[in-house]
């Protein structure tokens, strides 16, 4: 059996019991789809994914890429090429396109449901498809002649990268010192030093395009100067693709890591090896940073998506091993040293953890699949102006949740799924241990967890002036206040009510701090202090409420009569909803009472008694 355990049957209860997606398909731009059609397409990319993609996920850990400085080239093991390959030719590549780029006709919901499938089975290999997903970045903000080159990567399959970070500059990206010097013949040169560049260099496709932030000279400091530019590896024929002559943006270095090893990550040098690095301005417009977010956006997505999918993986990967490891005798029996001994999942501890694993990985899973389904509103063009409107603003408030939450629970409750192994987990004999040092990135690029967190406040929320923030909290007030569930899970409802109450009341407390700022400069360190804080409240409170509202559809099955394994299915539905409301949205009122005791003590430390 490979690695990866995947969990289709929750992913089709989330699109098709709880979003009930299937609403939807059969019309405009999923005219093609409707559900059997999806549940199809999951089936068979599960096949691929439980299969190759997932054989292929030790390889590239145990054999990284080589590079070869004299020729700035980058080989990859064969065994992930040929996964790659199988990918490619299967036209999965498509499953994110718009119609009129090649696209499959899946909403945004089913394109992440599949995407989970590739990052949980290899997340390394889904990077590197990004090629045609970066394409349609291109083709939406580029010219005409820009249009065409978004259509070559598509048709040639050529990789991309995305390309902001310098050594000077990662989380504060505005201060990027990379410059773009204009040409008699429109094009731009490009010169400076990237850092940490994912796919920057590779063996997978003929032509790299990268799309690098970089400063035209004189414009203006932050992220607002720098400007957009596509930056192939070779050159290229406009309309044929034909490469021609290599361009002058190398990479000078491939980092060592922690995880993710078949992933390259690199410096990437420009125009500093004899050859101008030519660039062109995305659009021909100067909005460089606003076209990069639109990248962001869905990287942030695709990174917390990765973590949750690890999770899950990692989760059922523990409670397989739980279920056949024989330790110890049960503990009502602890005295006697003859009792019989018996699998692990009957001791407390390991089912805590076994309960609290699947209640982050089938809660955020719900979570991403949630802002997935805001997405897919944007995507069909469905409702008003006003209501498309709002469904933008509640996925955007959802993305550092899905980013910041995803990646930190993950890499938590991975550490739980290794314990669960005891000795074994920390062997390679197992997966977990590659799972922790491969997860452990997504709470670190494309931005920090506190990155996520200040965004989060100050411009999800603050800067929304609370009406993406104000519409969730209603959807909750009112699931809270409906008698669905045939009165069961009562008490669960009155602890998700508290719950929302204190995450209101830490939100208020930070409020007030930044109210109280005008005045006095230094209540702002308050919100600094405790952003990260709420944004993992409001996710739990986002978990304990989607647990709930499956549990509520888990009672509405069974009442009508669900049998077999769908039964245990659905018991385990309102088991696991139970379980998190009592045991962790209780948890929140103590965090409510530190951020409305909030003090700067911290700041006035000096620095020498850290
Ligand atoms: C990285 C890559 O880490 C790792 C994984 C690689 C995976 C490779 C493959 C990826 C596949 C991609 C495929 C593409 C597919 C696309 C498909 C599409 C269909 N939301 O607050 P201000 C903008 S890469 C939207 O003043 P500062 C906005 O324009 C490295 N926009 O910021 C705003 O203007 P305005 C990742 C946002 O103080 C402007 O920025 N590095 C948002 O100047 C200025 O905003 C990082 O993530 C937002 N949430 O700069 C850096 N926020 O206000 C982390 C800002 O007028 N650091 N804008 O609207 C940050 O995010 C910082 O907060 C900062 C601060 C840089 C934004
Ligand atoms: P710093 O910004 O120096 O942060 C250090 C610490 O300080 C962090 O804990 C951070 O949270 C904290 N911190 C910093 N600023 C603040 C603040 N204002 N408030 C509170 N805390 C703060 N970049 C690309 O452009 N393209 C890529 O493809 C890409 N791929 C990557 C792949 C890997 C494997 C890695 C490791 C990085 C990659 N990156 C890429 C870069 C990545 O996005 C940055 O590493 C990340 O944004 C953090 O920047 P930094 O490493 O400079 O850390």
């Amino acid at each position: 059996m490979g690695h990866y355990q995947s969990n289709v049957r929750d992913l089709e209860f989330n699109l098709f019991e709880v979003f009930r997606i299937q609403e939807r398909l059969g019309t405009g731009v999923l005219a093609e789809s409707d559900e059997e059609t999806v549940r199809g397409v999951l089936g068979e990319l599960n096949n691929l994914a439980t299969g190759p993609l997932a054989d292929a996920f030790t390889v590239g850990d145990r054999n990284p890429p080589v590079f070869d400085p004299k020729t700035h080239s980058v080989t990859l093991p064969e065994q992930f090429h040929d996964a790659y390959r199988q990918l490619w030719d299967g036209e999965w590549w498509r499953i994110g396109l718009a119609n009129e780029l090649g696209g499959l006709g899946l909403p945004p919901s089913v394109q992440w449901a599949l995407a989970e499938l590739m990052l949980g089975a290899n997340p390394a290999l889904f990077m590197y498809l990004s090629g045609p997903n970066m394409a349609q970045v291109v083709y939406r903000n580029g010219t005409d002649e820009q249009k065409r080159w978004a259509e070559l990567m598509i048709e040639r399959g050529w990789g991309a990268t995305m390309v902001l970070t310098e050594p000077d500059a990662g989380s504060d990206v505005g201060a990027g010192r990379t410059k773009a010097v204009q040409q008699d013949d429109g094009s731009w040169h490009i010169e400076g030093v990237k850092r940490f560049i994912t796919s920057g260099e590779h063996d997978l496709s003929e032509n790299i395009a990268h799309l690098v932030l970089a400063r035209p000279e004189g414009a203006g400091p932050g992220t607002k100067g720098l400007s957009l530019f596509f930056v192939p590896k070779f050159h290229f024929d406009g309309q044929t693709g034909e490469l021609g002559e290599r361009n002058g943006a190398f990479v000078t270095g491939v980092e060592h890591k922690m995880g993710i090893k078949v992933s390259t990550t690199c410096e990437l040098t420009f125009g500093q090896h004899g050859v101008p690095a030519k660039g062109w301005l995305v659009g021909d417009v100067h909005n460089g940073i606003a076209q990069m977010f639109q990248v962001i956006e869905y990287a942030r997505m695709m990174v917390g998506t990765k973590a949750i999918a690890t999770l899950s993986t990692g989760y059922l990967n523990a409670l397989n091993y739980a279920k056949e490891r024989v330790q110890g005798a049960d503990l009502t029996q602890m005295l006697d040293k003859t009792a019989p001994r018996v699998t692990i999942t009957h001791h407390p501890d390991v089912r805590r953890s076994l309960m609290l694993q699947k209640a982050y990985a089938e809660g955020l899973r719900a979570v991403y699949l949630l802002a997935a389904t805001l997405q897919d509103v944007a995507w069909t063009g469905e409702g008003t102006e006003e209501s498309r409107d709002l469904a933008g603003r509640v996925n955007d408030l959802l993305l550092p949740i899905v980013k910041g939450v995803g990646s930190e629970r993950a890499y938590e409750q991975l550490a739980q799924s290794l314990q669960t192994l005891g000795g074994s987990g920390f062997l390679q004999d197992y997966p977990i241990e590659q799972y922790i040092r491969d997860s452990k990135i997504d709470s670190l690029y494309e931005g920090t967890t506190a990155i996520q967190s200040l965004d989060f406040f100050f411009r999800k929320i603050v800067r929304d002036k609370g009406a993406a923030l104000t519409h969730l909290a209603g959807q909750i007030t009112s699931f809270i206040e409906a008698e669905s569930g045939n009165g069961r899970l009562k008490e669960e409802r009155a602890l998700l009510k508290q719950a929302l109450e204190d995450v209101q009341g830490m939100l208020g407390a930070m409020v007030g701090y930044l109210t109280a700022s005008p005045e006095d400069p230094k209540s702002v360190y308050k919100v600094g202090q405790h952003s990260v804080r709420l944004l993992m409240a409001t996710g739990d409170l986002l978990v304990g409420w989607l647990l709930q509202r499956q549990a509520e559809v888990a009672i509405a099955a069974l009442d009508d009569g669900a049998a077999g394994k769908d039964r245990a299915f659905y018991e385990g539905k309102i088991a696991v909803a139970s379980f998190f409301a009592h045991n962790v949205l209780p948890e929140l009122s103590a965090g409510r009472r530190i951020v409305e005791s909030a003090d700067n003590a911290l700041m006035e430390l000096d620095e020498s008694v850290f």
